[in-house]
């Protein structure tokens, strides 16, 4: 396996620095056979938003961490690529709002599981972070998919009334929808189905948004629900936002 040899100063470092972290999970057996095709279309995507967090983005991650906070039973999910990509910030998130997180992958193998489990363990160990991590064993069906992506457990996904689900699938995000949560999604494709199924969608890079959520949680102020948020709208700005830069 390479090592991570790029300069800080360098003008892709982060795009480079998250491809080494998908190549070391993908070593690692974390990683579903399209985790790259997938994280490629998340850096076409990126590219055309400028890389950077958005204003609509931020308004949205505010919203998002507020609704996440609000929660009765909150739960925050995590798949092969988010492990790899941002597993120890959503880790951090789960302990300071105290919800666990769910292991929830779309190409399920015991293999995988076991895998991502091992990695998000040592991150707990290394961290201090004590949150507790579903999804191993689980013993329920989300309502509508056929399969091993319907599988989730009844005390994680299938009881919470707000969820987190990062680079979702646009099928189990209107399955959750259906179910009357509150689920937001992280994508930085705005078209996307998911995009568009989902409460709340943070078009933006999912280890920009856990840094900017871990930020939010160290201000004084806690963040607040936006009672007018309408997605559809939100989704309009990430377009706008794209188009302008294009003019
Ligand atoms: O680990 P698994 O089995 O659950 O599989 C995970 C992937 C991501 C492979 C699976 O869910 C999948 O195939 O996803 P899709 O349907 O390709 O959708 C991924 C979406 O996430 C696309 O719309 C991408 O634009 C977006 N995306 C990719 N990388 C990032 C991203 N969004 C935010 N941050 C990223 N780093």
């Amino acid at each position: 396996m390479s090592k991570f040899t790029a300069d800080i100063s360098h003008p892709r470092y982060n795009s480079l620095l998250n491809r080494h972290k998908l190549e070391v999970a993908a070593n690692k057996g974390m990683l579903a056979n399209s985790a790259m095709i997938a994280h490629g279309r998340g850096e076409a995507f990126d590219y055309l938003l400028g890389e950077v967090t958005t204003s609509n983005a931020k308004h949205a991650t505010t919203n998002a961490l507020a609704h996440l906070m609000a929660g009765k039973r909150p739960i925050i999910t995590i798949n092969g690529n988010t492990a790899a990509l941002a597993g120890k910030e959503l880790l951090q998130i789960a302990e300071a709002i105290e919800c666990p997180v769910e292991i929830n992958i779309f190409y399920r193998t015991e293999e995988r599981i076991a895998s991502i489990l091992k990695y998000l363990e040592q991150l707990k160990q290394q961290h201090n972070i004590t949150t507790e991590i579903l999804g191993v064993n689980p013993d329920a069906k989300i309502p509508g998919l056929e399969g091993p992506r319907a599988d989730c457990c009844s005390n994680g996904i299938l009881s919470s009334d707000v969820v987190l689900v990062p680079l979702e699938d646009g099928d189990r995000c209107e399955a959750l929808v259906r179910m009357g949560k509150t689920v937001i999604v992280v994508d930085l494709n705005p078209m996307s189905r998911s995009a568009k199924m989902a409460s709340i969608t943070i078009v933006d890079e999912i280890t920009r948004v856990t840094g900017n959520m871990i930020d939010m949680l160290e201000q004084e102020n806690p963040p607040e629900i936006d009672v007018n948020f309408v997605n559809a709208a939100n989704l309009q700005q990430s377009v706008n936002v794209i188009a302008a830069r294009y003019m």
